[in-house]
């Protein structure tokens, strides 16, 4: 097999993560890869540069190469604010109403997803398996396939895919899934997402759908797939069992003294539901006086792309809620929600998920939820605690075990806590069972193996990649 070409938005350059490992799964998973098959990551570099010049910075730490790009202000304004997270992102998690839809922003997009073709282009070589990830780049396939690029390429969408008729809003929305048409993997993170863009194939662009999900078209075959991510366990029960794992813990416990513990860890995201879920709590501890005093949220939200007005609203709302929802039920020694705005190491967000009795993940939408995976995979198996758990959530297919609930529905959360907070240790224990083995066994390595075995083709031994060397 040859060499994995990685191209994703931003990169993760693996010794910037510190001693701290504040890399992510899906990042140690990549590198992991890129270290076993050879090969290059390669995205922007998160720095502006007045004029594109296209310089790549190549640089190899701990086995890995990494090259990027810098952008213009109006490439960052127009692609990364404007199109990805302007455009797609609410228009992927059903949010229409914040959908804007501007010219430039489309323009942009399509500039960018240029200048990434050029700058990958000369360091992708003959055998190469180049694998595209997530909403900012749906073109590029297309316009490395103009260049010549004859290789197998994969795109793996990380988000939801919209329904059709949601989908069918955006201006040149064909256009765009023309463009995704030119790889030869397309995987989704559930089959739920998967059947949305079978559906926008068959009935937008009349194209025929073969029995192994095979689309015929313009004489190619693409595969388009579910490939659920996970977390990586072994890398991440390794963090939970570490002192600074156990610190942490401590900490939070010692400083609620004996109340019970909810948790929340979502990027500030509106797609989240984080508003339906403060006010949830709220309605929860209004329905139970006796629970008064009894029961913390802790929310950890760090701000993400500040820069996009629908997100400094987002944050000014939860602000505003949770100072509302803390003076109707605070006391001298006593604040029902504590609301966070920064990241942790994850040995340290490790042991606070186990230190909280329940786990909180109610997105509106969201294409997996990596968040539900990790708070399952760092509890106590002796005593652990339970996921509440957004049906709205790509994980809530797999994860059945959990407490499902409608996150809009703030009454059906509220009650829901309740349920979850009385719950008798053997069925607690039953649940935590069956989810820990599904976190177990679909990890982030497995899910990795199945993307590049089917990217490898169907003629072809992609090697195993599930038994990579896995810690950096
Ligand atoms: P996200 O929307 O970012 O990812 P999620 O899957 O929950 O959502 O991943 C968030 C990650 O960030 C988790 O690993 C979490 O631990 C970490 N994180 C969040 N808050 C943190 C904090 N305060 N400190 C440290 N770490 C923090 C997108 C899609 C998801 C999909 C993933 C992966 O929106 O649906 O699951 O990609 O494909």
């Amino acid at each position: 097999m040859g060499r994995l070409i990685v191209i994703s938005n931003r990169v993760s350059v693996p010794s910037a993560a510190g001693a701290a490992g504040a890399q992510g799964g899906l990042a140690v998973a990549l590198n992991s890869a890129l270290r076993e098959h050879g090969g290059i990551w390669f995205g922007w570099s998160g720095q502006e540069t007045a004029e594109f010049t296209g310089h790549l910075d190549m640089q190899r730490n701990n086995g890995v190469t990494t090259a990027t790009i810098d952008l213009e202000p109006q490439d960052v304004d127009e692609y990364y604010n404007g199109y990805a997270n302007r455009t797609l992102w609410p228009l992927f998690h059903y949010r229409i109403d914040l959908t804007e839809y501007d010219r430039n922003f489309g323009e942009g997009y399509e500039r960018v997803n240029e200048r990434f073709a050029d700058s990958v282009f000369p360091l992708i070589e003959p055998d190469d398996l180049v694998w595209v990830h997530d909403y900012h780049l749906l073109p590029l396939a297309s316009i490395l396939r103009g260049k010549g690029v004859k290789n197998r390429i994969g795109l793996f969408v990380h988000t939801p895919w919209p329904p059709t008729r949601l989908l069918a809003s955006l201006p040149f929305h064909e256009r765009l899934v023309a463009s995704m048409l030119e790889h030869d993997v397309i995987g989704f993170q559930t089959t739920e997402w998967l059947e949305s863009f079978l559906h926008y194939v068959q009935k937008e662009m009349g194209l025929k759908i073969g029995l192994d999900n095979s689309i015929e078209y313009n004489g190619r075959q693409v595969i388009a797939r579910a490939f659920p991510i996970g977390i990586d366990f072994a890398e991440f029960t390794e963090a939970a069992s570490s002192a600074q794992a156990k610190e942490a813990h401590d900490r939070l416990k010692a400083s609620v003294r004996g109340r019970k513990i909810l948790i929340g860890v979502d990027r500030l995201d509106y797609s989240k539901g984080l508003g339906e879920r403060f006010e949830s709590f709220s309605r929860f501890l209004g329905d139970h006086p006796e629970m008064a005093g009894k029961a913390v949220l802790l929310q950890i939200a760090p701000p993400s792309r500040g820069d996009v007005t629908s997100y400094q609203q987002i944050r000014e709302d939860l602000e505003r809620k949770t100072g509302h929802i803390n003076g109707a039920h605070a006391d001298v020694d006593f604040v029902p929600i504590r609301y966070v705005n920064r990241g942790y190491p994850r040995a340290e967000l490790a042991g606070f998920y186990r230190a909280a009795e329940v786990g909180l993940v109610t997105p509106l939408r969201d294409g997996m939820n990596l968040v539900a995976k990790e708070y399952i995979a760092a509890q106590d198996p002796e005593n652990p605690g339970v996921l509440i758990l957004s049906r709205f959530a790509g994980s809530a297919l797999q994860l059945k075990d959990a407490l499902l609930v409608n996150p809009h529905s703030v009454e059906h959360v509220a009650e829901t806590i309740k349920l979850a907070l009385d719950m008798p240790l053997a069925e607690r224990k039953r649940r935590h069972q069956k989810l820990l083995a599904s976190v177990r066994e679909e990890d982030v390595i497995h899910w990795l193996d199945q993307f590049v075995k089917a990217l490898s083709g169907p003629d072809k031994d992609s090697g195993n990649v599930a038994s990579l060397d896995r810690v950096a």
